[in-house]
């Protein structure tokens, strides 16, 4: 554990992190770009006018304003400073591009370490690091942690599974980096090959990118014999890092608020209390190539203190809950995917590869439409179909069209992020048989 930044009496950490707000809005002043704008507007002059207490007063940056001055109009510092861009396709394929100076990589790979250290990684380690290399922060960023934390890392990448099975199998890592989805098409691809997936190395998997479920937690966590730890990020904000479960962290997530300070708000932008759920806000207290303040990251999540006792002081937040415009309306009922998922996977006839479609082709009429697969083609499917459609009416409140395909059905997804949920307005549907 890093003692000092993990550790540090919350009132010190205060006081540095307003000292460190004064710094970042100096900066973003002086780059004089549109943030600098908003903040004369509201009338700051300068870093020493702002108080942490009021954070919230002040305005905010979103997903718009990356693609309104792409590629790198954010960027707050000259061209030859950035060292690095990453980024995120995207939906609707507009990528949001981050351009990160020599500092903004070391601030990653420490607080990359440190998520991989509170998963019980150290120097003797072997992290498998199967998250995609390339302008996607996943593959990067847990490699340069492992690095910092002196640990060997495989760098694995997405895709062949077969050659990743035996990677696993032949350098025995202890760690598992990779989104969920990802993880227990791994198990399925040892088990499809008669390795027994509980039987393979890792103790403990360090997973996120993509909305998952305390269910689907425990699945993996069955499937391979580990301990399932949860990892959140954005591109925007660093990329995998700004949070993360550790051993110790009561099932929430520990957020690195020493670089970026963490906000929830309600859907008018009012600060709500610990342990409702909020739409996150993050500035990025030291970050110096593209430094954002108060930027609105569409994630639903809780924010809690620590753990009460514990070594580690810092603020944790919940798994995220869903994202604001993920959120399904249905017939009035707000409903996130990740909720559909823990009622789909709570049946243990049912696998973890789903689709769930939100049809609007009938305008008047939205309807929820759920692919789901069975574990194994024994299953009576007829009965299977209704009784998730059931569940789904009892425990959500929310009637959905449930199609039960046949084991396969549901498309994989080798490398990146596993798309659980499309929206269908015209043409053909998503998946064929669908409609
Ligand atoms: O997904 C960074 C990352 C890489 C996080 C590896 C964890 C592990 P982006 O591609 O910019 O960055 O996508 C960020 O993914 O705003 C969330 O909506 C979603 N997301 C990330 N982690 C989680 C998670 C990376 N643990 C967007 N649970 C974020 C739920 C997550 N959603």
């Amino acid at each position: 554990m890093d003692a000092v930044a993990e550790g540090m009496d919350p009132e010190l950490r205060r006081a540095e992190q307003q000292r460190a707000l004064v710094g970042l809005v100096d900066r973003l002043l002086a780059a004089d770009g549109v943030q600098a704008q908003r903040l004369r507007a509201a009338g700051v002059r300068r870093g020493a006018d702002v108080d942490l207490a009021e954070l919230h007063r002040l305005p905010t940056v979103d997903k718009a304003d990356l693609w309104e001055h792409y590629p790198l109009g954010l960027c707050a510092v000259p061209a030859e400073e950035i060292v690095c861009v990453h980024g995120s396709s995207g939906t609707g394929g507009r990528p949001t591009l981050v351009g990160y100076t020599a500092h903004d990589v070391d601030v990653w790979a420490r607080v990359m370490a440190r998520a991989l250290g509170g998963a019980g990684a150290s120097r003797r380690s072997t992290v498998h690091n199967a998250y995609g290399y390339g302008l996607f922060t996943g593959g990067v960023g847990v490699h340069h942690g492992a690095m910092r934390l002196g640990a060997a890392v495989v760098p694995a990448s997405g895709g062949m599974t077969a050659r990743q099975l035996r990677l696993i199998q032949d350098l025995a890592p202890d760690v598992l980096c990779c989104t969920p989805s990802y993880a227990v098409h791994l198990g399925e691809a040892a088990r499809a090959e008669g390795v027994d997936p509980a039987g393979l190395s890792p103790r403990v998997a360090v997973l996120g990118a993509e909305p998952w479920s305390e269910t689907l937690r425990d699945q993996v966590e069955r499937l391979l014999g580990l301990r399932a730890l949860d990892i959140y990020g954005l591109s925007e904000v660093i990329g995998p890092g700004v949070a993360c479960e550790s051993l110790d962290s009561a099932g929430l997530l520990n957020v690195a608020e020493d670089h970026f300070y963490v906000e929830a708000v309600d859907a008018d932008g009012n600060p709500v209390p610990d342990g409702t759920p909020g739409e996150l806000v993050f500035t990025t207290l030291t970050k110096t190539g593209m430094p954002l303040l108060r930027y609105r990251s569409g994630d639903v999540a809780s924010l809690a203190g620590p753990v009460p006792g514990s070594a580690r002081t810092l603020r944790r937040m919940s798994r995220v809950l869903g994202r604001r415009d993920d959120m399904l309306v249905v017939r009035g009922v707000n409903v996130f995917p990740a909720e559909i998922e823990a009622v789909l996977l709570s049946d243990a006839r049912v696998s973890p590869h789903y689709l769930i479609v939100e049809d609007r082709t009938v305008a008047a009429r939205p309807e929820v439409r759920v692919a789901v697969e069975p574990v194994d083609g024994g299953v009576d499917t007829a009965a299977l179909g209704r009784d998730v459609a059931a569940r789904l009416r009892e425990r959500l409140g929310i009637a959905c069209a449930v199609r039960v395909l046949a084991p396969g059905g549901v498309p994989r997804t080798e490398a990146g992020k596993a798309q659980r949920l499309v929206r269908w307005s015209q043409g053909t549907p998503p998946l064929p048989g669908l409609g």
